[in-house]
């Protein structure tokens, strides 16, 4: 039997502040990362991140580390790696440069922190102990990374597709989420799925009280099995 839906599509434009890195960076979280070509000692790197307007990268969870890395070693074959933290004012207390506060995530290599009292104050991100951390001498010329801020691009208007059938004006793709979290409406849930690479569409679903989930498909509807596709009065899908 052939079943027969009457759609219609409302076009809905919005402004979004497009999130983006410079070319030549990379993107993880809210911040921007850029290998510098030069070998330097840590405070040449310092210095060198600081005119760009970024500081040396600083790990803050064991995913950020493992991105860091992997962005390394991706692009660089040899050698270690300057990060953001050194313990030169006490021992043992690590700090980021230029009043940034204290270093908290800490993955240090097998055997490390090894500098005692010496002048080895500066971490690394280590090549012979996997990326691990190590404490080294600051005078050592190695690779340097640099962190910022994702900046904000220039607002660019985006229109949005909303499907409506003949019964209900409320209907989601599901089987096909690649996140949900709550967001305040349309736009954010929008911008969210502007900024993750795999999104093709989003659902924005009544969650408890008040709150509104949002979901990032990775397909859109055309490209879905019709079985993906359901009526539910609690759910509007968008494509851009
Ligand atoms: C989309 O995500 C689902 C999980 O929600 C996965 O099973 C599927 O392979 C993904 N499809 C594409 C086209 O990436
Ligand atoms: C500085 C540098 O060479 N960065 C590159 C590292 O590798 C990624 C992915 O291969 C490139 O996109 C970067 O430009
Ligand atoms: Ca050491």
């Amino acid at each position: 039997m052939m079943k027969l839906i009457w759609l219609s599509v409302f076009i809905v434009c919005v402004w979004f502040y497009a999130e983006a890195c410079q070319p030549g960076q990379e993107r993880f979280g809210g911040s921007c990362y850029q290998l510098l070509t030069e070998r330097t000692t840590w405070d040449q790197g310092d210095a060198a991140c600081s005119e760009m307007g970024a500081a040396l990268a600083v790990p803050d969870s064991l995913e950020e580390h493992q991105f860091i890395w992997e962005m390394f070693t991706g692009n660089v074959s040899a050698g270690h790696l300057w990060i953001g933290c050194n313990d030169r004012e006490e021992e043992g207390k690590w700090m980021k440069s230029s009043g940034g506060g204290e270093c908290n995530f800490f993955k240090w290599a097998s055997g490390e922190p090894n500098g005692g009292d010496s002048h080895i104050d500066c971490m690394q991100l280590w090549r012979n102990g996997n990326g691990l951390m190590d404490d080294t001498d600051c005078a050592y010329q190695i690779f340097v990374i640099c962190e910022s801020p994702v900046t904000l691009a220039v607002p660019t208007m985006s229109c949005l597709q909303r499907y409506a059938d003949a019964r209900s004006s409320s209907h989601c793709l599901t089987g096909h989420v690649i996140k949900e979290f709550s967001a305040k409406g349309v736009i954010a849930c929008g911008s969210a799925c502007r900024d993750e690479p795999r999104c093709r569409s989003f659902n924005l679903r009544r969650g408890g009280p008040g709150e509104l989930i949002c979901q990032l498909n990775n397909v859109t509807r055309n490209e879905a099995d019709v079985k993906n596709i359901r009526l539910d009065n609690g759910c509007k899908y968008f494509e851009f």
